[in-house]
């Protein structure tokens, strides 16, 4: 399309680096009931002069049409020139009308008190200028901030005209450089305000807790006179807000208990509700404190995603993210990184987060130029650094949930930041400062790293970090609490390595917990021709400049589904832990929340033999408050153990029980119904004492459940080909490599693999005899082209009814050849016919699990169809993988299938198609099928670390090339009944 060459000339407001003229100073959200007009819905709507269409308000003009979505990390998608951006700006006009309703007085008679009127836009992404009926109101810049414009007189009764030019780029732009798609229009409410004089436009609520007396003090400043402040609860009717008002008794708000107290604020001609939340932040030797309590966030980093509507999101949505996080015991939320809509943060003081609420600031693109014109140290961007900060506290400063302010992301370093936070310290005194890209921390409160490695965060929390570059500052960052405010990865197959940061951010008071990268995959929901859903990651519109699918690295999918990165996530972090300690015989529970007892939960016990559930109980442990422990002697477990006899299915010695101790809740929580599981543990009952007793008392028939399902083997046939494609199973070492396998660039795993030739490697038969009923098949596997290879013997013998496989491993070569290479894998690949659909097994399950992510996968009985076994990760890659599993049933419809014994356990993996063809496909929805089973049966893995962005597997979880033995027994077998779970 053609573009007026006079646009980019025309508006220099587009590319001053000041914030915007007309805007009215920023003040707080206010629940009033001073009449309002949402000016959402459908309006007019052209791009660059095009023809005039519908568009919703709120919404993204590229997800309906007009232009396309584009996604960049850190690269500007423009030259890099501030404050100049290229003239090939789209630019929309957007224009409405709208009938002002009778009651509305745009000017007040002679007699009648005034009434202002006020047009506010809650988020207008990038740069836009407004006018009224014709006259300008004025125009600015600050994308996820609300700006209010006075249209006073302007105003007609009857029918009034609003028109928006929106601009795609400006000068802002330099400062909103989020790993985001790049995302243009009114995108937030428009709504028409009518404000009564005299106004009570703006109050700041300091609501503090003595967590030494249980009394608060409760100082609301107010702008305007005659304000007085009822809050019945408190014995509070129409006083003076400005107090100080003492309160002997008050419940205090926290994240696990957040208590409101709702208060109405009254002039003569408005009231405005509010609730109240007391709480009392403070540091001390390093420590964060909570209403006197050290806290642990256990965080996510949200950015506003919605599959369909972008950063438009609707309060459904974000209350299906506070829930979700909820249930999963997030218990704190980084705003990355703007001021989300304030919506969420009512959400969040409602059902309790703790938010640190990030400033709508990034410039990390100057980075790629050596921080060079970074506008955080050019005093020209002075104003409109201020002005984005002070919109955030002003909106936000009176939701409790509000723990700490951050000045951006990724915005270098300089004075601008420092004004902004000076500004911030002297407007609310009572938050401490976040901001990342201080390294020295010089004008912040809390020492924050993004992606520190385990090692890193342990010296940290020890406090023998190395200093500052400034010596002088090192006292000051030694004294602030330690926050990761970005970690683990969520790209993809992981994160690895959770419970190991946990672990840390457990044992250290200094550390007060981290936040995961990120919470949502921002995948753009699309649709093929025969109506499969997708999602689109960056390249996926024809951007020349783009970051692919590193916009996809989140612990929930595109539609917010959980990950099994979720999944993982909420059983590292959830507040309740298990102990059995069996030479005492006894359970004990640690309450890990930071405030609140254990009395909302209803702990029960199982027992499961060979994963069938054989006794249960519930477990009546004792009031249990924050930080406590509580410890029951298990005589009465201990004794229905003993009873636990045969149940006829399988042999007696090689039985396994398990005892799984739950944690659900007792009543509904706001978040969660009753019954919601929120911790488990499982144990092994085969030391000593435990099953030794078991075994010693008298075999009773089982308490509860048994078999369900009859498997029989030891007479069946062997299906059609399947020997044959048993004995075919040939080692395999390599993975459709994870996002965290291509990270770091050319030395990535992935590449070094691929530099290996572990995906094309051949076999060598070097001998295969048989001797004394045992087939010997020794190969030699290697790449093309390398002198490195892997000895494979293979070992086959019949057993009755089945064929065991010992498969011994030996690298090729000298060990210091292999360097420091890992393999992605160690096991074999079995080509089956696809006819076998469904798997059955016994082990850790039901989802999948890697060997640095399996904290959340427990012993069981599971069953699964193979599109079932799946993960669709937005860009294919390894997954699926079962971990320890003792056996496994593969059947077709027919019942008929192959079952698999580990000697004594085995991962696996089954897909319908290859892991070449895993790799190569850039959505799940191009892979197809390739008419065969695709069995993966492991010894080992490679952990998955994070390493997309972060560190890689640790040392322990890494598979290097050395000797190892694996053993199997396959059997042929008829499945007459489906098992139970
Ligand atoms: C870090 C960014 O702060 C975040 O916005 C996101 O891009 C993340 O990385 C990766 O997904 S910055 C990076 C240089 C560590």
């Amino acid at each position: 399309m053609t573009r007026d060459p006079r646009s980019a000339v025309s508006f220099a407001y587009v590319v001053d680096p000041a914030p915007g003229v007309g805007a009215r100073p920023p003040r707080t959200t206010a629940d009033s009931d001073a009449p309002s007009l949402s000016l959402n819905g459908l309006w007019e709507f052209r791009l660059d002069q095009g023809p005039w269409t519908g568009l919703p308000v709120p919404a993204h003009w590229q997800l309906h049409g007009h232009g396309s979505p584009a996604y960049t990390n850190v690269s500007y998608p423009f030259p890099i020139e501030p404050p100049f951006v290229p003239d090939d700006n789209p630019t929309g006009e957007y224009r409405r009308t709208f009938e002002l309703p009778a009651d509305w007085r745009p000017v007040a008679a002679d007699a009648e008190p005034a009434t202002r009127s006020l047009l506010r836009f809650d988020g207008v992404d990038s740069c836009f200028a407004v006018s009224l009926n014709g006259t300008p109101l004025g125009h600015a810049k600050g994308s996820r901030l609300a700006h209010e414009f006075e249209v006073g007189a302007l105003l007609r009764a009857g029918t009034n005209i609003v028109e928006v030019l929106v601009h795609q780029w400006s000068s802002g732009s330099y400062l909103e450089d989020q790993d985001m798609w790049w995302l243009s229009g009114i995108f937030r409410d428009v709504t028409l305000l009518a404000r009564p004089e005299p106004a009570l436009d703006d109050f700041f609520v300091h609501a503090d807790w003595n967590h030494v007396t249980g009394s608060g003090t409760l100082a609301i400043e107010t702008a305007g006179t005659g304000v007085r402040l009822s809050v019945p609860e408190l014995g509070l009717h129409d006083v003076d807000p400005a107090g100080p008002h003492l309160i002997e008794r008050v419940e205090a708000w926290s994240a696990e208990s957040p208590r409101r107290y709702d208060a109405v604020l009254r002039t003569d001609r408005e009231t405005v509700r509010l609730q109240i939340g007391f709480r009392s932040i403070a540091v001390v030797d390093g420590v964060l404190l909570v209403n006197g309590a050290p806290i642990t966030l256990r965080g996510v980093n949200r950015h506003e995603w919605h599959p369909e509507h972008g950063r438009a999101l609707d309060r459904a949505t974000m209350l299906q993210d506070v829930l979700l996080m909820k249930r999963h015991h997030v218990n704190a939320v980084r705003t990355s990184h703007y001021p989300p809509h304030s919506a969420f943060l009512e959400l969040c003081d409602e059902y309790g987060l703790w938010v640190v609420d990030e400033c709508d600031l990034e410039t990390h693109g100057f980075e790629q130029v050596g921080w060079r014109r970074n506008p955080s140290d050019d005093p020209r961007w002075e104003e409109a650094m201020l002005d984005r900060m002070r919109r955030t506290v002003e909106r936000d400063k009176n939701h409790p949930s509000v723990l700490f302010w951050s000045l951006g992301n990724e915005a270098g370093t300089g004075r601008n930041l420092a004004a902004m936070a000076q500004w911030c310290r002297s407007r609310d005194p009572e938050r401490p400062i976040h901001y990342e890209g201080d390294r020295d921390s010089g004008y912040v409160d809390v020492y924050s790293r993004m992606y520190a490695n385990h090692a890193e965060v342990d010296a940290i929390g020890r406090r023998e970090e190395p200093p500052t570059d400034d010596p002088a500052l090192d006292a000051h960052r030694r004294a602030v609490p330690f926050v990761l405010c970005e970690y683990a990865h969520a790209m993809g197959n992981g994160p690895g390595g959770l419970s190991e940061y946990q672990r840390l951010i457990d044992t250290y008071p200094r550390v007060a917990g981290g936040f995961v990268w990120e919470w949502i995959d921002h995948g753009i929901a699309r649709t093929t021709a025969d109506g499969r859903r997708w999602y689109a990651y960056g390249g996926d519109f024809g951007e020349p400049l783009h970051d692919g699918n590193f916009i996809a690295d989140g612990l929930v999918f595109p539609d917010r589904t959980p990950s099994p990165g979720l999944i993982e996530f909420a059983k590292v972090i959830t507040p309740i832990r298990f102990d059995l300690d069996l030479t005492l015989n006894a359970i004990s529970v640690t309450n890990r929340y930071d405030f609140r007892s254990l009395d909302h939960l209803a702990f029960a016990w199982s027992v499961a033999r060979d994963g069938h559930q054989v006794a249960s109980g519930t477990l009546d442990f004792p009031e249990t408050v924050a930080g406590d422990t509580s410890t029951l002697v298990t005589e009465d477990l201990l004794s229905s153990v003993g009873e636990v006899g045969e149940d006829g299915e399988d042999n007696q010695d090689a039985a396994e029980l398990w005892l799984t101790v739950t944690a659900r809740l007792a009543q509904d929580q706001p978040w969660a119904e009753a019954g919601h599981e929120m911790a488990w543990a499982q144990f092994p009952l085969d030391a000593e004492g435990f099953t030794s007793r078991a075994a010693a008392s008298t075999p009773a028939a089982a308490t509860s459940a048994s078999a369900s399902s009859a498997s029989s083997s030891a007479s069946s046939p062997w299906p059609a080909g399947l020997r044959d494609a048993v004995t075919a199973a040939r080692l395999h070492v390599w993975r459709a490599p994870t996002d965290n396998d291509r990270g770091g660039g050319t030395r990535s795993l992935a590449n070094r693999w691929a530099q290996a030739g572990l995906h094309r490697m051949r076999h060598r038969t070097i001998d295969d005899s048989t001797e004394s009923g045992v087939r010997t098949v020794r190969t030699r596997a290697a790449a093309a082209a390398s002198d490195l290879g892997l000895l494979a013997t293979y070992r086959w013998r019949e057993t009755d009814g089945g064929l065991r496989l010992d498969l011994a491993v030996e690298p090729d070569g000298e060990p210091a050849h292999w360097g420091d290479l890992t393999l992605p894998r160690l096991g074999l690949h079995l080509a089956l016919p696809a006819s076998l659909t469904q798997v059955a097994w016994f082990g850790l399950g039901p989802g999948e699990s890697y060997r640095d992510s399996r904290a959340a996968v427990r012993i069981g009985r599971w069953s699964l169809s193979v599109p079932e076994l799946q993960t669709p990760y937005v860009r294919p890659q390894e997954n699926g993988n079962r971990s320890a599993a003792r056996w496994a049933e593969l059947t077709g419809s027919d019942g008929h299938g192959l079952r698999l014994e580990g000697l004594p356990t085995f991962d696996f993996a089954a897909r319908p198609w290859s892991d070449a063809a895993l790799a190569a496909a850039p959505h799940p929805h191009e892979l197809t099928p390739d008419g065969i089973l695709h069995l993966h049966l492991d010894l080992a893995h490679d952990g998955l670390g994070t390493a997309s962005c972060g560190p890689g597997a640790l040392p322990e979880h890494r598979l290097r090339p050395s000797k190892a033995e694996f053993s199997l027994l396959f059997r042929p077998v008829v499945v007459t009944a489906t098992p139970q779970e």
